[in-house]
């Protein structure tokens, strides 16, 4: 009995999560109406780069399977010595995208910013790093919004969608990566990711230990790739990634749904917050949030990703591991020549060049999966950094007020 009533719950959520009524109602600026836009609002990443008085490069780069990569690069006009500036490649995480580096607050850099905190080295990690005198790059991952061209195939195929991070690792970021070492005549660059970005750069060294000579440093914000601890509700897909992986197409929540889990998880006062799929999953904290920012932040995320990318990391919750997509039983058969989908084996890493940077209140990089991980990695970490507050969450790191005080500097630090 129980059996069928979850079933038919199970039925009902689904339903919910496809019925999409009102795909262009925009919940962001129901409530931001009196306040008026934003410029940031109607930015893209290019347009953001170029009000703050830096110049931006679009670059695309074509992967093997025919994913057309938009990324972006900062330029900074006051720096006439380019050609050996070190270049940094930052990645963003899920349903986020390049101008998670870019638009956390209005404010150029610190000596703008001292009015809140004097501490500061400013709140755009792209800009801050653009100042310090490194060759910033940008990059998205298929499916998002700067990175929904292919050689042959259209975003209304299914066939576009059916990718998870599985294909970021094997073939969007060694594309990005050689692109960029290309460009710039480097032979190594440093690497920040941010969750979903972290779980990549994992899966690139366990697979192509090449990469360990040339990722130096890969600095790990929020580091994801053991998920069994995750307090968020993305937990909810975990159930739900049968159902995904046989929807697939692109992933697109309905509002019904997203608000049923609002209510499920957040308090009423925090539910327009909760609206916005980003905070639901990932979980936020009042005191770093600009909330006079919301409707920029609310425009630019969440950036696209397709079912089956959430499905994996539903089965990675399930499962318990860091592995390949399980495709079912059958298909596994066919594509890895085994039941079960192949792990991804952190033993191996030989990199001597990763820096940890986690937190205690994270909804998706719990402490304890960020333990398992440190117990998988047999490399000793070049650094260990636990951030001092113990409220700081998932999405800090990217939107976070203080982002420029616990942990940018820290950033600069490993850099230098
Ligand atoms: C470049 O330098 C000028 C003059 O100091 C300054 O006004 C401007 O903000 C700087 N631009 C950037 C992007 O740092
Ligand atoms: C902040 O930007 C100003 C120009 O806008 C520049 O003169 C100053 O050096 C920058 N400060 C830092 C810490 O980068
Ligand atoms: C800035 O943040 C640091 C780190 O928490 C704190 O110690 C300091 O008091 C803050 N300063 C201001 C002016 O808020
Ligand atoms: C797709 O490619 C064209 C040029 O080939 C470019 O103008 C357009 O911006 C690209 N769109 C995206 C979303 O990358
Ligand atoms: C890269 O190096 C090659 C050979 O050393 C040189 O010909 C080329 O101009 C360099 N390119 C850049 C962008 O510095
Ligand atoms: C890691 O492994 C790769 C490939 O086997 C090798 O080229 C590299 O030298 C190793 N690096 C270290 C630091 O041991
Ligand atoms: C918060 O966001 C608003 C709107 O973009 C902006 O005017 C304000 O300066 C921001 N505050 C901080 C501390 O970034
Ligand atoms: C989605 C949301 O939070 N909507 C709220 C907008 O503000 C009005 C009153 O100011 C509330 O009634 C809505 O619930």
């Amino acid at each position: 009995m129980a059996k069928i009533c979850d079933f038919i719950v199970l039925l009902l959520v689904i339903l919910i999560f496809i019925i999409n009524e009102s795909i262009s109602a925009d919940i962001s600026h129901e409530n931001c109406s009196e306040v008026s836009l934003d410029p940031d609002e109607e930015r893209n990443a290019i347009q953001i780069i170029n009000s703050r008085g830096f110049k931006a490069e679009t670059h695309f780069v074509i992967t093997k399977d025919g994913y057309i990569l938009g990324i972006h690069r900062i330029v900074n006009p006051n720096n006439t010595v380019d050609a050996n500036r070190r270049p940094v490649l930052l990645q963003h995480g899920l349903l986020g995208s390049s101008t998670d580096w870019i638009i956390n607050s209005p404010f150029l850099n610190a000596s703008d910013y001292h009015m809140h905190n004097s501490t500061s080295v400013g709140n755009n990690l792209g800009f801050v790093l653009s100042q310090n005198n490194f060759d910033v790059w940008l990059s998205n991952s298929r499916g998002n919004t700067y990175s929904t061209n292919h050689t042959t195939l259209k975003t209304r195929d299914k066939k576009f969608w059916k990718f998870t991070f599985d294909e970021m690792i094997a073939y969007d970021l060694p594309s990005i990566i050689d692109y960029i070492l290309k460009q710039t005549n480097h032979s190594s660059l440093a690497y920040i990711g941010h969750s979903q970005g972290t779980a990549i750069m994992f899966g690139l060294l366990a697979s192509r230990p090449e990469y360990s000579q040339i990722i130096d440093p890969f600095i790990a914000l929020a580091p994801v790739a053991y998920v069994s601890h995750i307090k968020s509700p993305i937990r909810y897909f975990a159930e739900l990634s049968s159902a995904l992986r046989f929807i697939g197409g692109e992933f697109l929540p309905s509002d019904k749904f997203v608000r049923l889990l609002a209510e499920e998880f957040c308090d009423k006062r925090l539910r327009f917050i909760c609206s916005n799929i980003l905070f639901l999953m990932s979980g936020f904290d009042e005191n770093q949030l600009n909330m006079t920012r919301l409707g920029v932040y609310f425009t630019h995320t969440p950036s696209g990703t397709s079912s089956w990318n959430v499905a994996h990391f539903g089965q990675l919750v399930e499962s318990s591991t860091y592995r390949k997509f399980d495709f079912g039983k059958d298909e596994n058969e066919i594509i890895y020549g085994q039941k079960t989908p192949p792990d991804y084996d952190l033993s191996s890493i030989n990199s001597t060049k990763i820096a940890l940077i986690y937190s205690l209140n994270d909804w998706l990089a719990d402490i304890n999966d960020v333990n398992v991980l440190k117990q998988q990695l047999k490399v000793p970490l070049m650094y260990d950094y636990l951030v001092p507050n113990n409220k700081w969450t998932h999405v800090d790191y990217i939107f976070g007020k203080d982002a420029g005080v616990y942990v940018y500097p820290k950033i600069l630090d490993i850099l230098k």
